[in-house]
């Protein structure tokens, strides 16, 4: 079955930003018009359910919900709300300020209390609604323990949240209105176009016919899934995706409307099975966003620029009697969010409604008391340990910084047990501890203030890698035995990197990711090279790391029409390292099509034939010459819910050996001394057998510049002069001592 989303997508693409000027994507019209054309009965309950709701409404509008008023707090409806962070220990595992801050933004707006009011057109300014709501963070957790109602969660699926995500992290819904900022939203099923985003998403109270055609029906997923830089005003809401400016800073009272009820006010469902879709009011659909106040719109009011449209210059609909212009500053409406600033007296009797029906239990006195948002004394709870490290792969001898990210309570005590690290224990929010010797090493944290203490241990989290591999080149992966102890797969969801029989470039097999199923988009997906000795080949060939790979787009038929031709594109990208997995540079990155070796993308799981097979190769030859011992590589690949990826003939080779198994450098001990050079640098080693033997010099891209010996010698040690002024520039050299039988390395510095 087709997945679909509707509600409300803010979308924003960056592309269009520096290209077009500021673009909203509009996603819902779109989404709405797909799952209803796949089921019209939507259509029916949903007209059926709009008529028993008005019910509900009137009854509201005639103030017999104050029925309820013992639980009425200063006026109030209290609304106990948990925010679940899910973090993969980036900026997006934003702070308990932001949180609170967005809940005191959210409440000023619920309440009227927002300064632009005074910007609302003067016609509508009668209509402002103080809709008598207030969020507090909750107190107790389900359990009844202490909470601050801000919950972190390490997850790296909040890369690509959606109502799964909600239906993991949930707190029951009839106790708390849940929220989830996370990185980013990614509905399954749908293809993003690169750049773009999803601001918020929300479903209607779970009842609404429309949240149940797209949940399934399941009453989990029932909250506020937004970006966690589109939450609040300050922290990263200030630099919503990365643009340096907060324009979404009404996106989480626009999706708590919907929570509460509330649509578009250009919404017009019933068009959903013609062409084109307008929010006027017609014969077909008279009724839009079902609030009467709110002038009918005919699509999303969406800004060119950072400038808001000014109040009153827009009516896209006649229809309505008498014709008011569009309330462009509908907080439902799609402008950024400094641009709006109303709810109306209309779409608070929805939420009135809503309140009096299926979100009643939330703010019974009962709830209150059981969730703790009675008490306002500030929350002193125990906290909960938890903790982050810079790197998690280090050379033995280098360092990793430790952060604490504990959470719930105030920490007052705190000690950290690092094994096998030096020190081995501290105190500090934020330690630096040196790893030594190689081997696997846990972690422990442990805090603590005067309501109680917490410890988290990380078992083996930490490897520390011998900086100098045993491991020599020439390498030569086309993993007709498999992938081999040494190289290890990440897979953050769904499936991986996984050697396969289904093709090959060489031999009868591959290594495939099968992403065109069961790999969640956003997700990452790497392969990882064991650390390469590369002392073993003789720099005066040209290095590469040479691979085949075979990839094709996938076509996905009747998807939102958000991406080009309905077509997914992946991305992968290859790095390298030479710090033990401590820090990686990227070489080689492609995506969209040029990622793709076939002609044209596919509608089925990619199987490339012999032709689909492209050779490439990246210089990696600055690593030869500088002779390092832990060359490592990383096939990383993004996927975007598109199709497999293969590779296959992974080769570290330039055809040349040293010979280090037989005659190691040390073996006849190679030396130049003093180096860098000087006029009296000499050049000794220890000739282990009789042989023709050749002593050359080059340059670092391979140019030989002196011949200092080429005859027989026998077994012995030798020296040779090797004045500075045998060069011309100065640089890295290499010195080759060339026998019938080894080739022997060493490098000189000349400064
Ligand atoms: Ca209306
Ligand atoms: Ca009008
Ligand atoms: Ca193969
Ligand atoms: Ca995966
Ligand atoms: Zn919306």
């Amino acid at each position: 079955m087709k997945k679909v989303i509707l509600f409300c997508l803010l979308v924003i693409s960056f592309l269009g930003i520096y290209a077009q000027g500021l673009v909203n994507i509009l996603a819902d019209d779109v989404l709405i018009r797909e799952k209803i054309k796949a089921d019209p009965t939507i259509i029916d309950r949903y007209v059926q359910y709009e008529k028993n709701f008005k019910l509900l409404v009137e009854r509201s509008q005639l103030n017999l919900w104050l029925e309820k008023t013992d639980t009425l707090i200063n006026g109030k409806r209290v609304i106990p709300v948990v925010v679940h962070i899910i973090h993969n220990y980036g900026q997006e595992n934003i702070s308990d300020a932001q949180v609170i801050d967005a809940i005191q933004k959210l409440n000023i707006d619920f309440s009227k209390q927002n300064a632009d009011t005074a910007l609302t057109y003067h016609l509508f300014k009668s209509r402002a609604a103080n809709c008598a709501i207030e969020f507090r963070l909750a107190k107790k957790d389900p359990n009844g323990n202490c909470t601050n109602g801000i919950v972190h969660i390490y997850d790296p699926q909040t890369n690509w949240a959606y109502f799964n995500t909600m239906k993991q992290y949930h707190w029951p819904t009839d106790k708390y209105m849940n929220v989830f900022a996370v990185n980013f939203i990614y509905p399954s099923g749908m293809a993003l176009p690169d750049g773009a985003f999803i601001g918020g998403m929300s479903p209607f109270p779970p009842n609404n016919p429309l949240s149940q055609a797209l949940t399934g029906g399941d009453a989990d997923i029932d909250g506020v899934l937004i970006r966690q830089d589109c939450i609040g005003t300050i922290g990263t809401a200030t630099d919503v995706g990365g643009m340096g400016i907060n324009l979404a800073n009404r996106t989480f009272t626009h999706e708590v409307g919907h929570y509460l009820n509330l649509y578009h006010p250009f919404q017009n469902l019933m068009l959903g099975l013609l062409p084109a879709s307008s929010g006027c009011p017609s014969f077909l659909a008279p009724n839009g966003d079902e609030v009467s106040d709110t002038p009918p719109v005919a699509q999303a009011t969406q800004n060119t620029s950072l400038d808001c449209y000014v109040p009153g210059s827009r009516n896209t609909c006649n229809q309505d009697n008498p014709d008011e212009p569009d309330m462009i500053e509908n907080y439902m409406d799609y402008q950024w969010g400094y641009c709006n600033n109303i709810f109306t007296n209309g779409q608070k009797a929805r939420m009135d409604a809503v309140l009096m029906g299926i979100r009643r239990p939330l703010w019974s006195k009962e709830n209150l008391i059981a969730t703790g948002v009675l008490d306002q004394t500030p929350s002193n709870c125990a906290p909960i340990a938890d903790f982050h490290a810079s790197h998690y792969t280090i050379c033995a001898g280098d360092q990793i910084t430790f952060y604490d990210d504990s959470y719930n309570g105030v920490v007052e005590n705190r000690i950290w047990n690092f094994t096998g690290g030096n020190p081995s224990s501290s105190t500090n929010a934020v330690t630096t501890v040196t790893y030594s010797t190689p081997g696997t090493y846990s972690v422990t944290l442990t805090v603590s203030n005067a309501n109680g203490q917490d410890t988290k241990t990380k078992t083996n989290i930490i490897k520390v890698i011998d900086p100098v591999s045993n491991i020599y080149a020439p390498l030569v992966q086309g993993f007709e035995n498999g992938l081999g102890n040494e190289w290890s797969v990440v897979n953050e969801s769904g499936v991986g990197w996984q050697v396969t029989d289904t093709a090959s470039a060489t031999g009868v097999k591959s290594a495939r990711i099968r992403n065109f199923a069961g790999n969640q988009p956003n997700s990452v997906d790497a392969l990882i090279s064991p650390p390469i000795n590369l002392t073993s080949l003789s720099p005066t060939v040209t290095l590469k790391l040479k691979f085949k790979y075979a990839y094709a787009g996938k076509i996905i038929p009747g998807t939102m029409g958000l991406t080009q031709n309905d077509t997914a594109y992946d991305k992968m990208k290859i790095y390298v390292s030479t710090t033990c997995g401590k820090t990686w540079i990227v070489k080689w990155s492609k995506l969209n099509e040029a990622l793709q070796t076939t002609t044209n993308p596919t509608q089925n799981s990619f199987k490339p034939t012999a032709n689909d097979w492209k050779s490439d190769s990246i210089n990696i030859h600055i690593y030869l010459t500088q002779q390092k011992t832990n060359f490592q590589f990383k096939f990383e690949f993004l996927s975007n819910g598109g199709n497999n990826i293969y590779i296959d003939d992974i080769n570290i080779d330039n055809g040349t050996y040293v010979g280090m198994n037989e005659y190691s450098r040390d073996l006849i001990d190679l030396n130049v001394y003093p180096n860098p050079l000087l006029d009296n640098s000499k050049l000794s080693f220890y000739l282990p057998y009789s042989a023709n033997t050749k002593i050359e010099v080059y340059d670092i891209v391979g140019n030989k510049v002196i011949d200092l010996e080429n005859r027989f010698l026998s077994e012995g040690v030798y020296e040779y002069a090797l004045s500075r002024h045998y060069f011309k520039a100065s640089g890295i050299y290499y010195i080759r001592v060339l026998t019938n039988e080894h080739t022997f390395y060493k490098n000189l510095m000349v400064k």
